[in-house]
């Protein structure tokens, strides 16, 4: 009889900050230390809450909540105009730590990744040291605090992450990972909405545990698809892998013309042109893409994209300029004169990745409600 190699026991480390925006509005003034703040919405009662101090959410407040509400809820609220270069800076800095210990970095966000670290280039061996020593740089380079979810797999090592929030580490060792999972409120599992939990509960599903009784069939019956994977996760089997982000590519011509275009027959047969020159350069580089972009910058300079994706490659000079004809003529116009048209192809072949990458929003758009 052949024995199946037994597969590698892998280590995966999610981090996540906490309070992302509003921890670094504290951090670089300190007039908002210690204070409910809000990032994002207005005093005035506009908009609606990006994050939430964790004194803000002793209130009540979250994210997504209308400024209107949080100020209900705490009248003294600070409301915090956002800055993203900000945090995109400082998430940069964030992935230069995570990337001393592994390349395998998949980001979710700005403020959120998993490591795989199942191999680390510093021969550490734990993850759960690598995770501190991680939550360790953060605080003394950043000056931030993160939590650490550490575990076999994506989906535990998330649900560990949010455990001990803020500032904490959670450890989901092989053993204790079945257990682990089913004392999980339903509305924890991956893929899990509102409308699934609702059907769940009706169903007396509340916990893992309830999950476990269900056989592939039963699940599979009641949610579709994502039945076979709540059926597995519900196991502790999650085998989708930590998909680093690769560089996104993208090849293109644009042009600004001498005059204004106005009429709607000039910009198609200057798209088609384009087109012309996108095509050679795709042959050239030898590139497949599935995306095409139409960039459209109007008189006044102000500019706008539309993009397609297609699960098969566009290549050929025909369907580039009628996608992006087409892209144009959804675009609107209203006696807006026209500077510039631009068209791009990217998402290519070899970066399979590039579809791959969106795997966790695929699965939860097919698996929401
Ligand atoms: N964000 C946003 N709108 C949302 C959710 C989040 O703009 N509806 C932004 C602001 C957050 C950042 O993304 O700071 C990270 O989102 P998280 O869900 O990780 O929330 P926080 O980091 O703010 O808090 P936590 O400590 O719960 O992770
Ligand atoms: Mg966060």
């Amino acid at each position: 009889m052949e024995i199946e190699p037994k597969k590698e026991q892998r280590k995966i480390v999610h981090i996540d900050m906490d309070a992302f925006y509003a921890s670094i509005e504290q951090r670089d003034n300190p007039e908002y230390r210690g204070k409910p703040i809000v990032v994002g919405g207005s005093p005035e009662g506009r908009g609606v809450v990006a994050t939430a101090s964790y004194e803000a959410r002793k209130f009540g407040i979250h994210s997504a909540m209308s400024s209107k509400r949080a100020l209900q809820l705490c009248p003294e609220v600070i409301f915090v105009r956002p800055r993203f270069s900000v945090y995109k800076e400082v998430s940069a800095k964030l992935h230069e730590i995570f990337r001393r210990y592994t390349d395998l970095i998949e980001p979710l966000s700005l403020d959120e990744a998993y490591l795989d670290v199942t191999r680390d280039k510093q021969n550490i061996g734990s993850a759960i040291e690598i995770a501190r020593q991680i939550r360790q740089a953060i605080k003394d380079e950043l000056h931030l605090t993160a939590s650490a979810g550490i575990s076999v797999n994506k989906f535990v090592a998330k649900v560990a992450s949010d455990f001990k929030k803020p500032d904490g580490l959670t450890f989901v060792g092989p053993s204790k990972v079945e257990k682990f999972i089913e004392q999980l409120p339903v509305e924890k599992f991956f893929g899990v909405g509102k409308v699934t939990a609702e059907k769940m509960k009706r169903m007396k599903l509340f916990t893992g545990a309830d999950l476990k009784q269900l056989s592939e069939r039963e699940m599979t019956k009641h949610f579709g698809k994502a039945g076979r994977f709540f059926f597995n996760i519900v196991r502790g089997i999650d085998e989708r892998t930590v998909q680093p982000e690769r560089e996104t590519k993208s090849v293109g011509a644009e042009d600004t013309f001498p005059e204004d275009l106005e009429n709607i027959e000039e910009m198609n047969a200057e798209l088609e042109r384009i087109a012309h020159r996108v095509v050679d350069r795709l042959q050239k580089h030898n590139l497949k893409g599935h995306t095409l972009t139409l960039k459209v910058k109007y008189g006044n300079f102000k500019q706008i994209t539309r993009s397609k994706t297609f699960p098969n490659p566009i290549t050929d000079m025909d369907s580039i300029s009628e996608i992006a004809i087409q892209l144009l003529s959804s675009v609107e116009m209203e006696g807006r004169k026209v500077r510039l048209l631009g068209i791009t192809l990217s998402n290519f072949d070899e970066q399979v990745t590039a579809f791959k990458d969106y795997g966790d929003a695929i699965q939860l758009s097919l698996f929401d409600d």
